[in-house]
């Protein structure tokens, strides 16, 4: 699941600038992701890569992708140009958008001591959930760019595959995850993710490869029903005995297809406030969506 770029197409990417990026609403607009597919084709190796990319994201017992981009991001610094590389690396996966209209393309998730520990920017641990899990149509993919790791240490990924973990669930368990019974969080003003869905069933059953409607962070922070709580904090715990982790470095780009990955964070290391901002961890995030546009399906 990790990828690293053949030197050659690292030292040909060094020298190629690709143009600024356009929006075309909250997604990247079709004539730059033709743009930045031309421009990328013709470098050596990438078609190849790009097979590799799409095989670990889309083929069998796939699901996430780390792309190792930290030579790039030394050559280049962490800068537009760097970022346009990775968003192209990113079109070739899916169309990359931004759900929040106050956001760039590009969202930076920073480290914030004040705010609460076991969400997203937080200081704690990052339970294993799915991004926008209540819109009625998440991104197919989430993406996380490392700029900068915990410099203390602290906050590896962790990644679980649900449809695994439901597989050990009793069938009582699955039976009340089917049903409509579950809510996390608002959802004001977001684009390109469907319509707020509340309360949502965790296991929708029509559709055995889509999405497992899943955040653990609800069973602290939803109110749910004793039984049905009870089986979400099950497929809890079988999520944390099947998952991975990894610590993130400078330049690796982790990309979930959120149909078949859950995706967390350990807690950061202790003493982040005695981190300078801008020294602290530092990620950026994109989504994807899945379209006519994307590339060859799995
Ligand atoms: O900080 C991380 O590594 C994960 C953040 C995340 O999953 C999120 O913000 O949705
Ligand atoms: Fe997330």
């Amino acid at each position: 699941m990790f990828i690293d770029l053949p030197s050659e197409l690292e030292a040909d990417l060094v020298g190629h600038s690709l143009p600024p990026w356009r929006l075309d609403g909250p997604f990247l607009a079709k004539s730059t992701m033709d743009e930045y597919r031309i421009e990328l084709t013709a470098t050596p190796w990438f078609e190849e890569v790009a097979a590799t990319l799409h095989h670990s994201l889309n083929g069998e017992n796939g699901g996430y992708a780390v792309l190792r981009l930290g030579s790039l991001a030394k050559a280049l610094g962490a800068d537009d140009r760097f970022l346009r590389l990775v968003t192209a690396f990113a079109a070739e996966v899916a169309v990359p958008f931004s759900p929040f209209p106050r956001w760039p393309l590009w969202k930076d998730i920073g480290v914030k001591v004040g705010k609460d520990p076991g969400k997203s920017s937080g200081i704690g641990y990052n339970a294993l959930h799915m991004d926008l899990v209540n819109g009625s149509l998440p991104p197919d993919y989430t993406t996380l760019l490392c700029v900068r790791p915990d410099p203390l240490g602290g906050g590896p990924s962790i990644l679980s595959d649900p449809h695994a973990a439901v597989a050990r669930l009793s069938e009582n368990s699955r039976a009340l995850l089917a049903e409509p019974a579950y809510h996390y969080g608002t959802f004001f003003d977001l684009h390109g993710v469907g319509a707020e869905y509340k309360p949502f069933p965790v296991l929708d059953g029509i559709d055995p490869g889509g999405f497992v409607r899943f955040t653990a962070k609800m069973l602290e922070r939803s109110p749910l029903g004793r039984a049905h709580a009870d089986a979400a904090r099950e497929l809890a715990d079988e999520l944390v005995r099947g998952q991975v982790s990894f610590m993130l470095q400078p330049g690796d780009y982790l990309i979930v297809n959120q149909r078949r990955f859950l995706h967390g964070r350990e807690a950061l290391h202790i003493g982040q406030e005695t981190v300078p901002v801008a020294d602290r961890r530092l990620l950026l995030q994109v989504f994807l969506r899945a379209g006519a546009a994307s590339g060859p399906a799995a």
